[in-house]
């Protein structure tokens, strides 16, 4: 009898240095969290990230003008508006320049003339595709016109 009190006893004495030991590494542990804490600042790094693409998304949306044979895109304030359409096949896209500075249009490997203020420049898209455009004078101007 006196033997099995021994060993309960002996069993909690090492069952309570076990939990000891536990709460130390319990501890490591919470040092580790407020490490962790540290962590929780690039997340939210990520998640204003993960917000910012979903503004470039609205602004690529696509003008659809599909019922026009000839589509006006104003150049204005150094750029092209609307700058992202989609036209039907056989479409004359035509620019007109409001600036008073020249601009000069690239479409589909076609350079334009020095477009002076009021001057329109046209191009038709006879074949389907994605055709990028840009302002050799200034190339922050782009656009893109998707041929159906
Ligand atoms: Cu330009």
């Amino acid at each position: 009898m006196n033997s099995k009190v021994l060993r309960i006893i002996g069993a909690l004495i090492i069952a309570s240095m076990l939990l000891s030991l536990g709460c130390i590494q319990d501890n490591k542990k919470l040092d580790g969290n407020t490490g962790s804490t540290v962590d929780i600042n690039p997340q939210n790094n990520d998640s204003s990230v993960d917000t910012t693409p979903s503004n470039p998304s609205q602004d690529d949306e696509f003008t659809s003008i599909l019922d026009q044979t000839i589509v006006d895109v104003e150049i204005k304030d150094f750029a092209f508006s609307p700058s992202k359409i989609i036209v039907a096949k056989g479409t004359t896209i035509a620019w007109t320049n409001k600036d008073a500075a020249t601009h000069k249009i690239m479409v589909n490997d076609f350079l334009s003339g020095n477009l002076n203020q009021g001057t329109v420049f046209k191009y038709v898209f006879d074949d389907v595709g994605t055709y990028e455009y840009y302002c050799t004078l200034h190339p922050s101007m782009k656009g893109t016109i998707i041929v159906q």
